[in-house]
């Protein structure tokens, strides 16, 4: 009888050990078939800023034929802060019908307004941990000022695809997850410009790109 039960086991256990070496062998063997083109790639490198403190605060994103006209944005809004009199952060990049949150974290009045051609609206003055949102579905670069300190400034930068990425202080970017094909790289930044780049993506890789931005707007 103990025997008879421990065959059983050891049976089952067989099965199940035989169901789950098939399902590992299935779907690695089903892996190569996919051609490296249905793989997304990448773009990364450095944005070099002339005549800035550093090289942060560039938006690089790109544009292209190959992108979708449509993306649903994301359910979490985003934040941007008025602390120690500064706006934070100062450059911010959202896609397009995402929700900014508005935040006053200091003990003294701030405003918001937008004197701008894309948007121009003012959300009024509010007190510490006060809190306005606005959604933005309007791609284009949106200058926030504060009324109260005429020395603040913010800029929401609307994109329409999820494909950008704000450089870090060194200047460094990777936008990932991008279908391949051919795009054109831009960049925004308050002072600087430079012409779209030419970009090719390649599936399963990442494309090296490194820049420096000399000229003013
Ligand atoms: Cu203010």
């Amino acid at each position: 009888m103990k025997n008879k039960e421990n065959l059983r086991t050891i049976t089952r256990h067989l099965l199940y050990l035989t169901l789950l070496l098939s399902f590992f062998i299935l779907t690695h063997l089903s892996l190569p078939a996919y051609d490296a083109q249905d793989e997304n790639g990448a773009v990364s490198g450095t944005i070099k800023v002339f005549r800035a403190r550093h090289s942060g605060d560039a938006v690089v994103y790109l544009e292209g034929a190959g992108i979708k006209k449509e993306y649903p944005p994301p359910q979490e809004a985003s934040l941007l802060d008025q602390k120690n009199l500064v706006f934070h952060p100062r450059v911010l990049p959202i896609l397009k019908g995402t929700t900014v949150n508005f935040l006053n974290s200091d003990d003294v009045q701030h405003n918001v307004f937008a004197p701008g051609k894309v948007e121009k609206f003012n959300l009024g003055t509010w007190g510490k941990n006060g809190k306005k949102e606005r959604t933005f579905n309007e791609p284009g670069e949106i200058v926030i000022l504060c009324n109260v300190h005429s020395e603040m400034v913010a800029y929401v930068i609307i994109l329409e695809n999820p494909f950008f990425f704000k450089t870090d202080e060194e200047g460094h970017f990777k936008i990932e997850n991008i279908p391949p094909g051919d795009y054109q790289l831009k960049i925004w930044h308050e002072k600087m410009k430079l012409a779209p780049q030419k970009i090719t993506v390649v599936g399963g890789e990442t494309t090296e790109i490194n820049l420096e931005l000399t000229k003013r707007k």
